[in-house]
């Protein structure tokens, strides 16, 4: 074991999910090692302790793996569970901790951020439930990182991430797994294989874009391999350590090639992506885009349909940005629904607690309680068990979810890059008068209620506040502004637009030309194109 000397660096604070950084700064002599430390510190030490660990193939993440499997020797781990290659998504590995019974894992990836040498990288830990680690022990890091002065580090050879099986480093076990079978397997006991077989050998046509990343060789296992999806039905299915240059985000605007088969002639009948590291998911029909809040709304309202959620839902739970179209789900169904702050780390308490089973966000991301984070491919494999079931298209089954419970029409402007003085004025000047605007009027429509969202967790009693700045019309329209905590360039405002139309007329209007009045009172209220000077959104969805 050697012990290095080191200081704090500063900005080591995790943000929405884990500590995502630029490559040259995450690479740099120290930076990685000083965080992976103070995680372990803040933890209380590794003596003893079974970890697991696999990113999503980006860059550096090879180099990475090496490091922290020393760094876990040095500090007297047991056992390190690897995916074989660095590799393992983010909900594979949250089930392999589950699975194992390990005492928590460390994922290296920057998500849906661009990867390569000048782009983006990430760590974060995950607890032994599998979970993203909550606000108090990101806190208890980034207070560590600030006050550390050593790290230890083994001196040996790489271990040789390609051979399955056990290898020693030091006194630790390093155990090279397969990425996908566990996880493939898991999926086996949710979803009713033979009838999605079934439908495929029926003749229906699926692409899955897997962006050069992590969902490839997960995907191709269990829609062509175990289904029996035609060969090529997955795109993009080798990891690659820069995605091959595409930005693993799946919304329209990054997803565009898929977009443009699916809104095409002789468009496949079911269209999905994932992002780097197979947590989010983008789903569409032929001709027909499912905004994630809605995604969230049909899976919650159907999932009965699907083996592993014969028994019905315990609760639901949305991030507070996230229209409330499954709140009129769960209302229908007499059951529980939460509301969060943005990131998937706050609803772990209420998975654990068994207060909900189907947990969602606008951020792409669907989830539920067979692991503790979203789950990308999980939700395609709903949405063709649903298919399977029912037999319509998704078209279909959206016009009959708006039937049913009226639209939300949804939808969010990102503005990306900003001066983080600007955007952090912007917010400012807009929560500094937050209390005058119940009861005023903007382009004819009058605020009910204005705040900024503060959460009360119902299991720990923790309360986590400033998560969104929230105007709410008398309609219950709703506008909500917030910063991003998962950017790496400036600052990304998000502007959340949300209008509720109960039908029957009105249902199938363009969102952007059904929310022109909420766009317009963003204007009114914030000023986001005057004070930036961008003539719109750099994504829009
Ligand atoms: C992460 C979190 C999500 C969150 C999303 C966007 O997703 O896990 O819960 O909704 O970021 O966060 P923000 O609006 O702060 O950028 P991922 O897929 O990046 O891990």
């Amino acid at each position: 074991m050697t012990r290095h000397a080191t200081t704090p660096i500063p900005g080591q604070k995790p943000g929405t999910s884990g500590l995502r950084k630029k490559t040259p700064v995450f690479s740099a002599p120290g930076y990685l090692e000083n965080f992976v430390q103070a995680t372990f510190d803040a933890l209380g030490g590794v003596t003893g302790k079974t970890l697991v660990l696999g990113g999503d193939g980006r860059y550096f993440g090879d180099t990475a793996t090496q490091i922290i499997l020393k760094m876990a020797a040095a500090n007297g781990a047991a056992r390190v569970i690897v995916g074989q290659g660095a590799w393992l998504s983010t909900p594979a590995a949250s089930h392999l901790i589950r699975l194992r019974g390990a005492d928590g894992g460390l994922i290296l990836s920057a998500s849906h951020n661009p990867g390569g040498p000048e782009e983006d990288f990430g760590v974060k830990y995950n607890m032994g439930n599998g979970g993203p680690a909550p606000e108090a022990v990101t806190e208890a890091i980034y207070a560590r990182t600030q006050v550390i002065d050593f790290y230890l580090k083994l001196e040996a050879p790489d271990v040789d991430l390609g051979a399955l099986g056990d290898q020693h480093l030091g006194d630790m076990v390093v155990e090279v797994v397969d990425p996908v079978a566990d996880y493939a397997d898991l999926m086996e006991t949710l979803f009713d294989f033979p009838a999605l077989k079934a439908m495929f050998a029926g003749g229906f046509r699926m692409r899955m874009d897997s962006m050069n990343a992590i969902t490839g060789p997960y995907a191709v296992e269990i829609l062509e391999k175990r289904l029996g999806a035609a060969p090529g039905t997955v795109v993009h299915a080798t990891p690659l350590p820069d995605f091959g240059g595409m930005h693993p985000d799946p919304n329209p605007t990054w997803a565009h090639e898929l977009m443009a088969e699916m809104m095409g002639a002789n468009a496949p009948d079911f269209g999905a992506a994932s992002d780097g590291d197979g947590d989010r998911n983008m789903i569409l029909g032929a001709g027909c885009y499912v905004s994630p809040s809605d995604s969230l709304a049909v899976l919650a309202a159907n999932a009965h349909l699907a083996p592993g959620y014969a028994g019905g839902l315990k609760g639901v739970a949305r991030s507070m940005p996230t229209s409330a179209a499954v709140d009129r789900v769960a209302a229908a169904m007499g059951i529980e629904a939460h509301e969060t702050p943005t990131g998937w780390k706050f609803f772990g308490n209420l998975l654990d607690a068994g207060r909900c089973t189907i947990c969602g966000e606008e951020s792409f991301g669907t989830g539920s309680d067979h692991v503790r984070e979203k789950d990308g491919l999980w939700a395609v494999l709903l949405w063709l068990n649903i298919l399977a079931a029912t037999g319509k298209s998704v078209a279909e089954l959206l016009a009959d979810h708006w039937a049913t419970y009226g639209r939300n029409y949804y939808s969010r402007h990102d503005y990306d890059a900003l001066p983080v003085d600007q955007a952090n004025a912007l917010m400012g000047d807009l929560r500094a008068r937050l209390g005058d605007l119940p009861g005023a009027e903007v382009n004819g429509m009058t605020i009910r209620a204005a705040d900024d969202f503060a959460y009360h967790d119902p299991i720990d009693a923790s309360v986590s506040k400033s998560q969104g700045l929230r105007i709410i019309f008398a309609d219950d329209s709703r506008i909500v502004l917030r910063l991003s905590g998962t950017g790496t360039e400036g600052a990304t405002l998000r502007v959340y637009l949300e209008r509720y139309v109960a039908g029957p007329e009105g249902l199938a209007e363009d969102p952007q030309q059904a929310l022109a009045p909420m766009i317009a009172a963003v204007e009114a209220l914030a000023g986001v194109a005057a004070r930036t000077g961008r003539s719109g959104p750099d994504v829009i969805t």
